[in-house]
């Protein structure tokens, strides 16, 4: 597995503003989107691709890329907190086939910061794909893992040729469960934050990402 850091100074600037207790919900969903985009973008630019050859207008040949993969793509939007975040994202691939799943955590005040949380999940809808598609799984944030761990349950049965996380903040501690458990997936994030609190907040995170951009 590889961590992808997505830390140039555009994606910081962006991230900044959503941490920001001051940006409203409109500004916080369109940083998303954007985010969603550049994430996109990154992550086409890490996709096979093969060297081809084309003629120009001029009559000549011209050496090229093309990313085959740009059109296997299948998104999954975690409700509801990545649903901006996909915007972005179909904007980068958009021939993708999306799936959703709506997780919410069972969340209360511990002693100590959790390392498991009951993820309760009451719909679910997720494409067929192929062998060749590439899944990637969009959560802004990942604390314990939970949510994604039961997410990669499910989309690593259906055996796509590559699963992709799309990430705004990890935990570390997320990083490390799910890399123990699924050393073969990808994860790109904007940032990777230290700490999670007594009720499973990525700190210093930015709050709900589902409450800040829907309220
Ligand atoms: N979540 C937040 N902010 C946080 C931590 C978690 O919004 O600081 C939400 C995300 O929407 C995500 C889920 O879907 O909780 C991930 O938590 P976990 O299952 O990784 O603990």
């Amino acid at each position: 597995m590889a961590v992808f850091l997505l830390d140039k100074p555009l994606f910081l600037h962006i991230l900044t503003q959503l941490r920001d207790i001051k940006t409203d919900q409109i500004m916080f969903r369109k940083g998303m989107v954007r985010l969603g985009r550049l994430i996109g973008y990154e992550i086409a630019n890490h996709l096979d691709f093969d060297i081809v050859k084309v003629v120009t207008p001029l009559g000549v040949e011209a050496k090229g890329v093309v990313i085959k993969d740009l059109d296997n793509i299948m998104i999954v939007n975690v409700l509801r907190a990545a649903t901006p975040l996909v915007e972005g994202l179909l904007k980068a691939f958009p021939a993708a086939k999306q799936g959703v799943v709506a997780a919410s955590r069972r969340e209360m005040e511990s002693s100590s910061p959790p390392t498991e949380m009951e993820v309760e999940i009451t719909y679910m809808k997720i494409p067929k794909i192929s062998k060749n598609d590439i899944a990637i799984i969009a959560d802004p944030m990942i604390a314990t893992a939970s949510t994604m761990m039961r997410i990669l349950g499910m989309v690593s049965q259906l055996q796509p040729k590559r699963i992709i996380i799309a990430s705004v903040i990890a935990s570390e501690y997320g990083i490390t469960k799910i890399r123990n458990k699924y050393p073969d997936v990808d994860i790109f994030t904007v940032s990777i934050d230290p700490e999670i609190n007594n009720r499973g907040y990525i700190v210093p995170g930015l709050g709900d990402a589902g409450d800040r951009s829907f309220g």
